[in-house]
């Protein structure tokens, strides 16, 4: 049976902004402030996501979220109508009106982490919704993606659904960011790759010193067990904790796998060499041939890799077997990594191509291509089983613009999220969006 991997961009909400939120994620930090665009940025994403449709891949949307959240911003104590809890939010705690606005559900790749049905032992793709608990701003995300992926992959049959591990550090969860999967082919069994930040339970494991390692070993470990996924289809690794404090804050701005193949930083990992063993050891146990790029330090240093985003890269399998690397337009504005990209293709190994693409909205959060979209490796019966609502396809794409065009702003200040005509401006949008997309009610508005 023919098996694919079907990338699924979030696409991005009407509040986009530049809240700050993010201690530990550069871009975060560094544009705090400043105005957005989220038309742009929402069309910026339906570029992407239509290039690929048109490359032959198999591209599917997945929706942005409700904001800002009343709800979130209810449990912390303020009442009143909608508009009077936006209000005392704006008066009494700007930065939890910021938080409860942020569009960082579009960043999909934290949505989730998946693993598709060769790996697991029930033989269903399995999905867990990641608590991303690191941050107030995106622990408030998962009711929601759960819904959303509820609604999007419904089938019980095909699809198992978890929902986020318990609400606490020690399961810090950030999902598909963390995550990768080798195989010799998307509808064999293959080994999934977990990198972990830190040990909530065990000293021995180094922590970062200046900034919070995300992703915990104990929540990894626990998404492998809901998964059903067998000890010789898994590798836990430990991301390098010197490159989290360098603005290192998941393992996809360090490191991109597809295929047999992983890319990554020199510095990306602890215990390097022992880690590419085992990965080696048991995809050839799966019947594959594991094989790594190494990018040298001293070609491009940590610093690159973080402001350029070459790693939170694309890398898709083309039909004659060779790859393709989808990078940020950052990467070609920093000389030493355009550099390495050229010599990478030129090379004649796994990685061909690359090709560019304008991100900018989204990078400026620290959100590159590989961010803004969820891996889900399907066969031929699956696929057929996902709603078709959320599979791109031409008409699909203009609709979506059109939508785009119709209902977002195209500046956005912190002042402008106290304006209470912007939350009535995303529901409105939204509830249209869910029909486009034939979700259902997945929105607390549409179901509460
Ligand atoms: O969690 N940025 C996101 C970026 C997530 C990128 N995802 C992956 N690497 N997979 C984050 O730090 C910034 C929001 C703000 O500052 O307004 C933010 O949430």
């Amino acid at each position: 049976m023919k098996s694919f991997e079907v990338n699924f961009d979030g696409l991005v909400g009407p509040t986009h902004n530049y809240g700050g939120l993010s201690f530990g994620n550069v871009a975060s930090q560094s544009n705090s402030q400043q105005a957005s665009n989220p038309k742009e940025a929402a069309l910026q994403g339906l570029e992407k996501m239509k290039a690929l449709m048109d490359m032959g891949f198999v591209q599917g949307v997945l929706a942005p979220q409700e904001r800002p959240d009343v709800g979130a911003l209810r449990s912390l104590g303020f009442s009143g109508s909608d508009a009077q809890v936006i209000a005392q939010a704006a008066k009494q705690a700007m930065p939890l009106l910021v938080a409860s606005c942020s569009a960082s559900s579009m960043w999909v790749a934290n949505a989730a982490t998946v693993s598709p049905s060769a790996d697991t032992a029930d033989g269903r793709v399995h999905f867990t919704a990641a608590n991303l608990n690191c941050k107030f701003h995106r622990s408030i995300e998962h009711p929601t993606t759960s819904r959303v992926l509820g609604a999007m992959f419904a089938d019980q049959q095909h699809f198992a659904h978890h929902a986020a591990l318990p609400a606490v550090a020690q399961f810090g969860d950030e999902g598909a960011a963390n995550h990768t999967r080798f195989c010799r082919d998307y509808g064999e069994a293959g080994v999934e790759f977990f990198v972990f930040g830190r040990s909530a339970f065990d000293s021995r494991y180094p922590a970062p010193q200046k900034y919070p390692a995300r992703q915990t070993l104990e929540a990894s470990q626990a998404v492998a067990r809901l998964h059903g996924l067998s000890e010789e289809g898994v590798v836990f690794a430990q991301q390098n904790p010197d490159v989290i404090d360098q603005g290192v804050f998941h393992n996809d701005v360090i490191a991109v796998g597809n295929g047999e193949l992983l890319f990554h930083h020199q510095d990306a990992f602890l215990n390097t060499d022992q880690m590419l063993a085992e990965l080696h050891g048991k995809l050839a146990a799966r019947g594959g041939n594991f094989q790594s790029i190494c990018v040298p330090r001293d070609q491009v240093a940590v610093e690159d890799a973080v402001r350029s985003y070459l790693f939170n890269s694309q890398l898709l399998s083309r039909p004659d077997g060779s790859m393709l690397l989808i990078v940020p337009e950052e990467c070609r504005a920093n000389p030493r990594v355009w550099q390495y990209l050229q010599g990478l293709t030129a090379a004649g190994g796994p990685i061909r191509e690359v090709k560019v693409f304008d991100l900018k909205q989204s990078m400026q959060n620290g959100g590159g291509p590989a961010c803004l979209r969820l891996r889900v490796a399907l066969n031929e019966t699956e696929l057929a089983a996902v709603n078709p609502g959320v599979i791109m396809t031409p008409a699909l794409y203009d609709t979506l613009t059109g939508w785009v065009n119709r209902h977002y702003r195209d500046a956005l200040r912190e002042s402008d999220l106290a304006d209470p005509q912007l939350l009535i401006e995303c529901r409105t949008a939204l509830d249209e969006l869910t029909q486009i997309l034939k979700l259902g009610a997945v929105y607390p508005f549409q179901i509460n």
